[in-house]
């Protein structure tokens, strides 16, 4: 049997934590025999309601589970971790502008980056999903010395969940049925889901919804707000449908893309692929080979409307990082 694969998360007794350590134990993300070692990072003051899911991990007796840690101290969490989980930040207050969250958050990012980079293995594969996750992602990796800086990712796959949720349902299709269905720019309201270059079944999604008008409004509108829109229905965010998106999201990181599907994730831009600047946390759609490396889809074209679109979104990370810059290192 191999090595137990090292999984370190933060902000692990959180509503998003509690959802997603479960299907993780299960086997969900690196399969039914592959043996897992959790290592729980919480803040002081949660240590005791992280010992109650602590508990209860016990309690659900999975057999791949082979040790569980709780700790408050990022040099532990992260001590040989294989993946780390970024789940954990200050939710956005009342009346705080985001501008004001990455304020709060991005000196988190920062200590915690430095403790990846000190402990985790090099080839450690991080996601960060606390928002503003692009950004919170792209100041973790500003600390990247010795892990591999490309390595560095946030997650945009709730969203595209969120769209393929929404076409399939437009289309009266299966949601297995969505291909090439791929998230641009900033995980916040100027993301871009691109319906263009979307497949349901045999069919164009345009030609398959055949409801243009649909597409480029109430869609894009719904697919950009739903975060709010849960909050709303729900009084409290999203937090089931966040863990299982991070759930696919790692999973889909450790093995090859099945073909004629894309991925989306935010990754950090080389300056390459469709003149997104060098640097910023961007996402775009990827396909994951057998090796488990992303790469980005090469030669998806993306008409006028679209990549003003996708510009805006790229706009906006760009000022995200200029407004972080004293954090980057
Ligand atoms: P909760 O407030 O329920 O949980 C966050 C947990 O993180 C808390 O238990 C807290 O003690 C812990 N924490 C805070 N700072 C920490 C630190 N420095 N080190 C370790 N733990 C720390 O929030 P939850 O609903 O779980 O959401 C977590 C984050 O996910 C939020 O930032 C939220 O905005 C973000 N989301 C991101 C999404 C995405 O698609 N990328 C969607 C869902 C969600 O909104």
């Amino acid at each position: 049997m191999s090595e137990p694969i090292r999984v370190a998360i933060t902000g692990a007794a959180g509503n998003i934590g509690y959802s997603l350590l479960f299907p993780l134990a299960s086997g969900e993300v690196f399969g039914k025999d592959r043996r897992i070692i959790l290592q729980l990072l919480e803040l002081p003051m949660a240590l005791d309601s992280l010992n109650g899911v602590r508990m209860e991990l016990e309690d659900a007796a999975f057999p791949l589970v082979s040790e569980i840690i709780t700790t408050s101290d990022a040099d532990v969490a992260f001590g040989d971790a294989d993946v780390a989980m970024l789940v954990g930040s200050k939710p956005r207050g009342k009346g705080m502008e985001r501008a004001d969250l990455i304020k709060t958050n991005g000196p988190i990012f920062v200590g915690q980056g430095k403790a990846i980079d000190a402990n985790a293995r090099e080839s450690v594969k991080v996601v960060v999903v606390g928002n503003p996750c692009n950004t919170n992602c792209l100041i973790a990796r500003g600390q990247a010395k010795r892990t591999n800086p490309r390595n560095y990712t946030a997650m945009t796959r709730l969203d595209q969940n969120r769209a393929a949720a929404q076409l399939a349902a437009k289309a009266g299709a299966a949601v297995r049925d969505v291909s090439r269905l791929a998230i641009w720019g900033n995980h916040s309201p100027t993301m871009y889901p691109d319906f263009t270059n979307a497949r349901i079944g045999d069919l164009s999604a345009q030609q398959a919804v055949g409801d243009d008008a649909w597409l480029n409004g109430e869609f894009i509108s719904t697919v950009q707000q739903r975060g709010k829109a849960i909050i709303h229905a729900r009084g409290k965010s999203s937090a089931a449908s966040a863990a299982w998106a991070a759930i696919h999201h790692v999973r889909d990181w450790f093995r090859p893309t099945p073909s004629d599907q894309w991925v989306s994730m935010a990754i950090p831009s080389d300056g390459t692929h469709y003149g997104i600047p060098e640097g910023i946390i961007c996402s775009v759609p990827c396909r994951v080979d057998a090796d488990g490396e992303y790469h980005v889809v090469g030669g998806v074209e993306l008409d006028d409307t679209a990549r003003g679109r996708v510009q805006r979104s790229i706009d906006e990370l760009v000022g995200e990082r200029e407004a972080v810059k004293d954090l980057l290192a």
